[in-house]
């Protein structure tokens, strides 16, 4: 599918807390409106499987801290913006599963020294930033239930998560961003087909209106 101004494609982020169903709606929106889709993390490459042994707690020779997991999952997604600027500028529409706000709520509420917003968005400065977010929040009555066995899936640290989200988004510094490129939506209750139909529409009637690529 061409993108509506027809010189670029767009980049939409599904963004939010674990057990929202996101990964279902990248990949229906992916299979019916023709998005490439992109999941952070990408657990393939040789990061991301270093990554991957982390969040699924396999022992390691070399400890990781909590900066150089934080700056794993950058540099993750840093290996994959030439292959998304490629696309995006031949018009290729983009749907990514989790990004740089996955990145900094889960590293920030981890409540480590010196690990805060700032220093935790450093490192993803100049990367490609969506056209639009959307931003999926559910009634917060999360329990272990549903959790699987990866190390952030744990009922307090998800509360944390989230609050965390939401200091980010409410930031005056990213008030712009709030107005023009996000949109929260609460799938309480709602079944995948609903959460798709609300999903689509957004993402129809949203027209980009800056033809250069937004940066972080
Ligand atoms: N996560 C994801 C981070 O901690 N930092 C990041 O930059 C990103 C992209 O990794 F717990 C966390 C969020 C989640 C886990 O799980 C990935 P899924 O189920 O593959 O999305």
């Amino acid at each position: 599918m061409s993108n509506i101004t027809g010189t670029r494609g767009k980049l939409i982020l599904i963004e939010g807390l674990d057990r929202t169903g996101k990964t279902t709606q990248c990949n229906l929106i992916s299979s019916r409106l023709n998005y490439k889709y992109y999941k952070f993390p990408n657990r393939e490459t040789p990061i991301g499987q270093i990554i991957n042994s982390y969040l699924t707690k396999q022992v390691s020779d070399i400890p990781l801290s909590d900066q150089s997991v934080h700056l794993l999952f950058s540099s993750n997604r840093w290996e994959f913006q030439n292959e998304i600027k490629t696309a995006l500028l031949n018009g290729q529409n983009i749907i990514v599963d989790r990004y740089i706000y996955s990145g900094i709520a889960y590293s920030v509420a981890k409540n480590v020294a010196g690990m805060d917003y700032n220093w935790c968005s450093a490192c993803d400065r100049g990367l490609i930033k969506p056209d639009l977010t959307v931003f999926l929040i559910n009634d917060g009555n999360f329990d272990n239930h549903g959790f699987g066995d990866e190390l952030y899936e744990k009922h307090e640290f998800q509360v944390k998560v989230s609050q965390v989200f939401m200091d980010i988004f409410y930031k005056q510094e990213n008030k712009d961003y709030i107005s023009n490129h996000f949109k929260q939506l609460d799938v309480s209750g709602m079944n995948i087909e609903e959460v798709y139909s609300n999903i689509e529409s957004i993402v129809d009637s949203f027209t980009i209106k800056d033809l250069n690529l937004l940066l972080f």
